[in-house]
């Protein structure tokens, strides 16, 4: 006998989610400037096969019609970013009203098709004139271990909140602030490719100083129903064993992934271990009186980005003689994890891997829903991205069918369903990506759409994936059991 669905509740936000330099394209048009995405990826050897988001999926162009691609799939909600550089391009000083003209036409779009726009402000494309200023002369150099910058992000708020604040409800400050740090300032695979411990733990603060700040300004500019949050990657990590040293290691990597955003964020506090931990490295007396009040601003919503766990022990001997290593998101001889590598190892998680070689556990996204229920009593959650990358063409019939992504599409928002069976009030999941587009250090060679692009014509053929997502969000029931189609 058949089992009954599982039922998601009324009013539950079904989406997709994309970011302004991964598919826009159109990058030195109306007045955009160069971000720091730009700049690294047309830095030889930084972005696999030198791709660039010069013309990416030409979203730019093309918005009209992706709109529409949304309408028939169904979509209730669509999460995207806004390009910094586009709307303010020195990263100071007045906007230019073509870039806004720009997310005014789109919002107008989603609207009048009965799509939700949530607005993110910052997926990573900082003006390349912020990484280059550094007004107050500090040696860690310009870009986000600059307190300025979050100075100027706060501006820059009030601007796209002023401009798009009459129409859109739902606003995130950040996108993954972890990256942009960490994977920005410490291991430098990804934009803009410094590789310096001290000024990935500044980066940290200043994101977290720009989110209060950025929050404060919206807040300023829009209308009290407005819901503003921020869009996290907490990692789901986990001791290889109960032993002491894998107790530690795992202490250690919950402090720098997840305590150094959520301590400021939720608590006003950065944690006594973490500080301990970096010490030999900075006295962080980068933080100023009153900051933590700052960074500590209401949270309408928390969202949450999920797409494996990480298992970590006490360090093992060969990775202690072999320093640090690959961390899924590009090689580096440099770390991501400032003061904690000779103390960690990392250990490759059950399961199945995607083509980014991420296990399927969605085991790890309920553990965070339920660990962020009780860490922000009272603050509805989002799944703000979730999803997987899979060498995806097209068939003989023309159609792409992507039975992997459907798979583990299913096994996470049954996930979702389980933490809010057990009391997560998670209120939406917006499903990563939209639309093929450039994967950061890996170019366009990973594929994580519900939605194929052929990159020689720009042609959207949406995925099996794509199909099996709109019945779910058209019913808000998932069958219990994953069914090939
Ligand atoms: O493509 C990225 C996105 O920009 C941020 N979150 C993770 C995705 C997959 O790597």
């Amino acid at each position: 006998m058949a089992r009954e669905n599982l039922r998601f509740p009324p009013g539950f936000l079904w989406g997709a989610a994309t970011a302004a330099y991964q598919i826009e394209g159109a990058a030195r048009e109306d007045g955009r400037t160069p971000s720091i995405w730009d700049t690294f990826s047309h830095t030889p050897g930084k972005v696999l096969g030198g791709d660039t988001g010069d013309v990416a999926v030409d979203h730019y162009h093309r918005w009209r019609d992706d709109v529409r691609l949304m309408a028939d799939l169904g979509l209730i909600s669509y999460r995207f970013s806004v390009s910094w550089p586009r709307v303010q391009p020195t990263g100071r000083g007045p906007a230019v009203q073509r870039g806004l003209d720009f997310y005014r036409g789109l919002v107008d779009e989603l609207l009048a098709h009965g799509i939700q726009p949530m607005v993110t402000l910052y997926h990573w494309d900082l003006p390349q004139e912020l990484e280059d200023a550094f007004p107050s002369g500090s040696a860690a150099g310009g870009g986000w271990p600059e307190r300025d910058t979050a100075y100027r992000f706060a501006e820059y708020a009030g601007i796209v909140g002023e401009a798009l604040g009459d129409r859109v409800e739902m606003w995130s400050t950040l996108n993954e602030p972890w990256c942009s740090a960490f994977l920005g300032y410490g291991s430098g695979v990804h934009a803009p490719g410094r590789t310096d411990p001290v000024a990935a733990l500044r980066a940290a603060h200043h994101l977290n100083l720009a989110h209060g700040l950025g929050a404060q300004a919206l807040r300023e500019q829009l209308p009290a129903r407005a819901r503003i949050g921020v869009s996290l990657n907490p990692s789901a990590v986990r001791p290889l064993t109960a032993s002491a040293g894998d107790l530690d290691a795992r202490r250690r990597i919950d402090a720098l992934a997840n305590r150094v955003f959520t301590g400021p964020m939720l608590r006003g506090t950065y944690d006594d271990d973490l500080v301990a931990d970096t010490a030999r490295l900075t006295d962080w007396s980068f933080v100023r009186d009153d900051d933590l009040r700052i960074t500590r601003h209401p949270l309408d919503f928390l969202g949450i980005n999920y797409y494996s766990p990480a298992v970590v022990s006490a360090a093992t001997e060969e990775d202690a003689a072999a320093g640090p290593r690959k961390d899924g998101h590009g090689a580096s001889e440099h770390s991501p994890w400032p003061g904690a590598d000779e103390h960690v190892s990392f250990h490759r998680a059950p399961g199945e891997l995607t083509a980014m070689d991420w296990p399927v556990d969605p085991t790890g996204l309920t553990d965070l829903l339920l660990e962020y229920t009780a860490q922000a009593p009272g603050v509805p959650l989002y799944v703000t991205e979730n999803g997987a990358a899979y060498d995806d063409k097209p068939g003989e019939d023309g159609q792409v069918h992507d039975p992997d992504r459907v798979r583990y599409l299913h096994s996470h928002i049954a996930a979702v369903h389980h933490a809010i069976l057990a009391g997560a009030d998670v209120r939406g999941y917006f499903l990563w990506s939209l639309l093929d587009n450039f994967e950061w250090a890996y170019g366009y060679s990973k594929r994580f759409g519900a939605v194929h692009v052929d990159y020689e014509t720009q042609a959207r053929t949406p995925k099996s994936s794509a199909h099996w997502y709109a019945k779910l969000a058209a019913s808000g029931e998932l069958p219990r059991e994953y069914v090939a189609d």
